[in-house]
């Protein structure tokens, strides 16, 4: 038995396509235990540390657009944490290639996906590929207490002079 975790992003062309309830439903043929969702503003800072892998890449400036929600006008994704044996093999086998083109055509991406004109792959859903990007991902995506368990080590800390958005 391996527990692992891995984050989902449902993208912002999987929200306006109105495919949330059934991808949701095709991650649970993977018998996973849901260990926080959230839905999530994405920052144009966020969005570059989570693919700062591709930095290099000539798609990474569109990459960005299309995360953040400039793309589909609608600035959220709905990003998932999942646990349970072998989860990352799990959930990518189901989510598909990354390319929708070549993806399986019974996977979410080879389903709903689409490559753009400009040539980015619109693939529906984020899915972490390793144990050591789905910590370092997980841990850039949610804090502890928006877990319902503490999936890694936490520290106790103490923050004076934080400015931060209240309810009025
Ligand atoms: P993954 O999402 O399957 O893990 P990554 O290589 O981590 O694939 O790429 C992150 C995202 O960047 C992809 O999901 C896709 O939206 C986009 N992307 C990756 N490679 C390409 C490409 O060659 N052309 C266009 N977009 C790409
Ligand atoms: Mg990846």
């Amino acid at each position: 038995m391996a527990i692992q975790q891995t984050l989902i992003i449902i993208k912002p062309d999987g929200l306006v396509k109105s495919l949330t309830g059934n991808i949701i439903s095709r991650l649970s043929e993977a018998k996973l235990t849901i260990m926080g969702a959230k839905v999530v503003r994405v920052t144009r800072d966020q969005a570059a540390r989570h693919y700062e892998h591709l930095k290099d890449q000539p798609f990474f400036e569109e990459l960005i657009q299309y995360i953040v929600g400039d793309v589909h006008k609608t600035h959220r994704v709905l990003a998932l944490v999942y646990q349970g044996d072998e989860a990352i093999a799990k959930i990518r086998d189901i989510v598909g290639e990354t390319n929708p083109e070549k993806a399986n055509p019974v996977s979410i991406r080879g389903a709903y996906g689409r490559i753009t004109t400009s040539g980015v792959f619109e693939n529906v859903v984020h899915a972490s590929s390793s144990p050591e990007d789905a910590e370092k991902e997980i841990k850039l995506w949610f804090e502890p207490e928006e877990i319902v368990e503490d999936l890694y080590p936490v520290k106790e800390i103490t923050l004076d002079n934080i400015k931060k958005t209240a309810w009025a």
